[in-house]
């Protein structure tokens, strides 16, 4: 059952006691008051926050994206999709059972389901709206884009299409984890370039992501029908539908508007995490396959090491690929689990303007990264005062506001300024 909150005054203690400003750690200052003069000369301050809960009681959610009116999809890993229209009316419109449209392929098994959601630049036009999620349609299953189209009343979906149709899924369960294991899972449009980017796992296969005849452990770089985009670069003989390769299990990926420039953020096997300025073509460096002379379970070396000399298998071996993508910033020689990230955008957010926000969810916490030119990291910090929770999207909405979804049910709001 799913509570709107924001309508329920059960809540309403609950609210006031999260709309508190919520401490942004920094030491800023405020700048409001009389003195606007010294003030307007003050260098940019981090913003203060408020929280409201906008939706809870959801089970396993995973991402959410906005339409142009407002209306907010979000996916419910074992449910599907669901539209929150603006007068928080909740619609199911594709998935399981109380759906309009069944999907009954949708396959909910461990990190797989109902992932990742977006909604087409043009929405307003098209109606489109697309989904990540596992399917029981081909053999052996694997993960698909489903491209759906969203009538104008929000009430249901026709025209189902699915766009990809062969991202590998993790079908035996082995000694590093069970059937359905690391599928990744986001998907975005780049308002740069109007091209949809797909993130996906390695399976806990370790020869994957670097094999660029499989979708598994990269990033794909589409158009709205599924074929390659013009500009990918896949090196030669690899699926023209890569657009990164090399990587171990992308749930994050987000564009910089100016220098106009995506960033993977990457979940590590517990002695990194990463964030990645990407280029198309480029090698994440991730290759948990053994090297010679080396045995690793099931042929997997992700969580221990590749190599004789006994190092953990890196997230970007430059020993190997010396060409390899640099990472724009790492979790300080642990993983924590990161998930999302998004890029901040507006005045409201003062200081934080620009930088890139990043979802932890083992770390249950999100950080904001100040980036250079180049895309690497210059400065980080924690958003402190947030309720503990593992942050599993996080989106600016229209209105300016950071939504956040975190895995225990609930989709906040957070208002800067
Ligand atoms: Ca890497």
């Amino acid at each position: 059952m799913i509570k709107v909150v924001t309508s329920h005054p059960v809540f309403c203690g609950l609210i006031c006691c999260l709309t508190a400003l919520v401490g942004c750690g920094g030491g800023s200052t405020s700048t409001t008051g009389t003195n606007t003069q010294q003030a307007s000369a003050a260098p940019a301050q981090d913003p203060k926050l408020s929280l409201t809960v906008v939706l809870s009681g959801l089970d396993a959610p995973w991402d959410l994206g906005f339409a142009p009116d407002g209306t907010m999809f979000f996916t419910e890993k074992c449910r599907g999709l669901s539209a929150r229209l603006t007068d928080g009316t909740i619609r199911r419109l594709f998935g399981t059972s109380g759906s309009a449209v069944r999907a009954d392929d949708l396959l909910c098994q461990n990190q797989s389901g109902m992932n990742g959601v977006a909604v087409d630049p043009e929405f307003a036009t098209n109606r489109f709206v697309y989904v990540y999620m596992t399917s029981t349609l081909s053999a052996g299953n694997t993960n698909r884009v489903v491209r759906l189209n969203v009538d104008s009343a929000v009430t249901t979906v026709s025209g189902r299409t699915d766009i990809i149709q062969d991202i590998p899924f993790k079908t035996n369960a082995n000694t590093w984890g069970g059937v359905g294991s690391h599928s990744g899972g986001r998907i975005r449009f780049n308002a740069a370039d109007g091209f949809l980017y797909v993130t996906t796992g390695d399976n806990h296969n370790g020869t994957l992501p670097q094999d660029l005849t499989r979708l598994a452990g990269k990033v794909l770089r589409v158009d709205r029908n599924g074929m390659a985009a013009p500009g990918n670069k896949t090196p030669a003989g690899g699926d023209t539908r890569i657009f990164t390769y090399g990587h171990r299990n992308v749930q994050g990926i987000a564009f910089r508007p100016s220098p106009a420039m995506p960033f993977s953020c990457e979940h590590g096997p517990g002695h990194d995490d990463e964030v990645t300025p990407l280029v198309a073509g480029g090698n994440g460096g991730w290759d948990p396959k053994p090297e010679t002379g080396v045995t690793c379970a099931d042929n997997y070396c992700g969580y221990i090491s590749n190599k004789a000399d006994g190092t953990p298998t890196p997230m970007t071996d430059l020993g190997k690929f010396p060409n390899a993508m640099r990472p724009s910033w790492n979790n300080r020689g642990m993983s924590e689990g990161m998930g999302p990230c998004t890029f901040l955008s507006g005045s409201q957010w003062a200081a934080w303007d620009g930088r890139l926000a990043v979802g932890i969810m083992g770390g249950q916490r999100i950080d904001i990264l100040t980036l250079d030119a180049d895309g690497m990291t210059i400065a980080n910090q924690t958003v402190s005062g947030l309720p503990v929770a593992r942050m599993r999207s996080v989106v600016q909405g229209l209105d300016g506001a950071l939504y956040v979804l975190t895995d225990g049910g609930e989709i906040w709001k957070l208002t800067a300024g």
